[in-house]
C-alpha cells in the first residue's frame, strides 16, 4: 500500500523540481492524475491579460536575445540540458502522475528532451546559409539566417514536456523567446520544467532577458490569445486534427507562421517475410505502449494472408498477458486512460466495430484502481476491412487487424486515411521495402522498415502529412521554421548590371 497520498508526491516532487507556486490554491484549476482520478493540485490560472502580458514581455525580451550570438545562446540550452539530467528522475515521475506512464517512458520522454537540447547546442554553431552563384559579375549572392520572433508552443496531455522542448530547444539557439501553453491535464509537469529551466538561466547569467520562457496556465482563451496575436511570430501546436483546423486557419489569417502536430492513423504493413518475433514485439510496443495514447501510437495492421496465422494468434496471445496498473506502484506496461472521455471514445468505437463484423479480443476496463481512474486492457480486434472507426484516431489502445494478399492493394489501404504520421513495413523483401518508402509508398511524414512506428528519435524531423498538420518538428533542418530568411545580394564592383540582362540607362 502506498504510505503517502499521491498529493503529498506530487507536492514532494515538484518541490524538487524547484516549484515554489502553490499546487492548493482555492478555486483554482484542478489538476486530476489518471493514476487514481483523484485531484492532486489545484493551481491559479492566468487570465487573457497575463497572457497578452507574457506576449509583450517576450516580445521585449526578444529585442536583445536575437543580438546575443547564437553559440552563446546554445550555452543555455546546454546547462538546460545538464539541469534536466539532474532532474530526469522527478520529471519523469512527474510524467507519470499527470499523463500516467511508466516510470521508463516518463524518464524516455525527460530523455527526449535531454536529447534535444544536445542536438540544440550543436546546432547553435550551424545555423548555415547558402552563397549562391550569381550571374552578375562583382558581386555575390548569399542567404543569412536571422531569428524570427516569439513562439507560442501549444502541447497536449499525452507528451507533457518532450515537444515543447522539440520546439523551445530550438527557439531558443534560433534566437526567438517562448511562451508555452501545455494542456489543462498536464500543467504541473510545465511548471516543473520551467523551474528547471530557471535553474538554468541562474547559472547562465545576466545576458538572458526576462521572459524568455514562459508558462501560461489556463484553457483554450489564454491559447486563443497566442494564436490571434499578431506578436506570436509562430504558433507550434500539437493536439487534436479538430484543433489544428482551428488554430491552423487563424493564424494564416493574420500571416503568422504554424507548425502543426495533429493526429495520425499510423499503420503496420507484415509481409510474408517478415521476421515474425520482431514483428511481434515491434507492434506490441507500437500498440499497446502509452495505453495507445501517442499520436504516433500503431491503430492499423494489414497482415499478410500466409502470416496472418502466425502472427495474429500470438498477438492476441501476448495482449491477453499484458501487464495493466498502477504505473507508479506496480512494474505494469500499461498505465490509464486519461480520463473518462476516452474511455467512452473507446467504449464508442469497440462498440462500432462490433456492428461492423469486428471480432474483439481484450478492451474490457480492468479493475486494478478506484473508480475514478480507467485502467484497460488494450484491445485487438480483427476487421473483415476497413470501415467505420478504423478511419478514425480513437486516442486508446485498439489495434484493428486485417487481412491482405496484394501488396499494390494494400498500400493503396494504407495511405487511404486522414492522417498521415508514421507508418512501418515489416518484410525482409528489398523490393517490398525499397516500394513502401518510394513515391508510390507511405505517404506518411515517418515511414519506418523492421520497427514500429512511435518512438521516433529526435535526430530526425517530426511530423506528418495530410490531417496530421505538415508540421515538422525537431532535427533535420526543422529548425528554420524557428528562423526567417534574408537573401542578400552584395555588389562590390564599380558597375551596375542589371539581372537578367535588363537595360535601364539614366
Ligand atoms: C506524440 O505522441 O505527440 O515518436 C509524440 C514518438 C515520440 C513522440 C510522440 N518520440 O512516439
Amino acid at each position: 500500500m502506498q504510505s503517502k497520498s499521491l498529493a503529498a508526491i506530487t507536492a514532494e516532487t515538484m518541490a524538487a523540481c524547484g516549484v515554489s507556486a502553490a499546487l492548493d490554491v482555492s478555486g483554482g484549476m484542478a489538476v486530476v492524475s489518471p493514476v487514481t482520478g483523484e485531484a492532486v493540485a489545484t493551481l491559479a490560472e492566468h487570465s487573457v491579460a497575463d497572457a497578452e502580458a507574457a506576449v509583450a514581455l517576450a516580445n521585449e525580451a526578444f529585442r536583445s536575445w536575437r543580438m546575443i550570438p547564437a553559440p552563446r545562446r546554445g550555452e543555455l540550452v546546454r546547462l538546460f540540458a545538464e539541469e534536466l539530467r539532474k532532474s530526469k528522475e522527478d520529471l519523469g515521475r512527474m510524467v507519470s502522475i499527470e499523463a500516467g506512464k511508466s516510470p521508463s517512458e516518463g524518464q524516455g520522454e525527460v530523455q527526449e528532451m535531454i536529447d534535444i537540447c544536445d542536438f540544440a547546442v550543436g546546432l547553435s554553431r550551424q545555423l548555415y546559409g547558402l552563397t549562391i552563384a550569381t550571374e552578375r559579375p562583382g558581386h555575390r549572392m548569399m542567404e543569412t539566417w536571422h531569428p524570427l520572433g516569439v513562439v507560442g508552443i501549444i502541447t497536449a496531455f499525452n507528451f507533457p514536456c518532450a515537444p515543447w522542448c522539440w520546439n523551445s530547444a530550438l527557439a531558443l539557439v534560433c534566437g526567438d523567446p517562448v511562451i508555452w501553453k501545455p494542456s489543462e491535464k498536464t500543467p504541473l509537469t510545465a511548471l516543473a520544467v520551467q523551474a528547471v529551466f530557471e535553474r538554468a538561466l541562474a547559472r547562465f547569467g545576466g545576458d538572458a532577458p526576462e521572459g524568455l520562457s514562459q508558462v501560461l496556465i489556463g484553457g483554450p482563451a489564454v491559447g486563443e490569445t497566442l494564436v490571434e496575436s499578431e506578436k506570436v511570430a509562430l504558433i507550434s501546436a500539437t493536439g487534436s486534427t479538430r484543433m489544428g483546423r482551428i488554430v491552423g486557419p487563424k493564424v494564416a489569417a493574420r500571416f503568422g507562421r504554424c507548425i502543426l502536430e495533429l493526429g495520425g492513423n499510423n499503420a503496420g504493413i507484415v509481409c510474408p517475410s517478415a521476421d515474425l518475433d520482431m514483428t511481434l514485439r515491434a507492434v506490441a510496443f507500437g500498440a499497446m505502449g502509452t495505453a495507445g495514447q501517442r499520436c504516433t501510437t500503431m491503430r492499423r495492421l494489414f497482415v499478410h494472408a500466409s502470416v496472418y496465422d502466425q502472427i495474429v494468434p500470438a498477438l492476441k496471445k501476448a495482449y491477453a498477458s499484458v501487464t495493466v496498473g498502477n504505473p507508479l506502484e506496480t512494474p505494469a506496461l500499461v498505465g490509464p486512460l486519461i480520463d473518462k472521455h476516452a474511455y467512452d471514445a473507446m467504449v464508442a468505437a469497440l462498440e462500432e466495430v462490433k456492428e461492423l463484423g469486428g471480432v474483439i479480443h481484450g478492451g474490457e476496463r480492468q479493475d486494478v484502481g478506484p473508480d475514478t481512474a480507467y485502467y484497460v486492457k488494450p484491445a485487438i480486434v480483427e476487421m473483415p476491412e476497413q470501415t467505420g472507426p478504423v478511419f478514425r484516431e480513437t486516442f486508446a489502445p485498439i489495434l484493428y487487424v486485417m487481412k491482405y494478399t496484394d501488396f499494390d492493394d494494400v498500400l493503396e489501404q494504407h495511405n487511404n486515411v486522414g492522417g498521415g504520421l508514421s507508418s512501418s513495413i515489416f518484410t525482409t523483401d528489398l523490393r517490398e521495402m525499397e516500394t513502401f518508402l518510394s513515391a508510390r509508398g507511405s505517404d506518411c511524414g515517418i515511414a519506418n522498415v523492421n520497427i514500429g512506428t512511435s518512438g521516433a528519435e529526435i535526430g530526425g524531423a517530426f511530423g506528418g502529412e495530410k490531417e496530421t498538420g505538415g508540421g515538422r518538428e525537431s532535427g533535420s533542418d526543422a529548425w528554420r521554421a524557428y528562423m526567417r530568411r534574408a537573401t542578400n545580394t552584395i555588389n562590390y564592383s564599380k558597375d551596375l548590371p542589371l539581372a537578367q540582362g535588363v537595360v535601364f540607362d539614366i
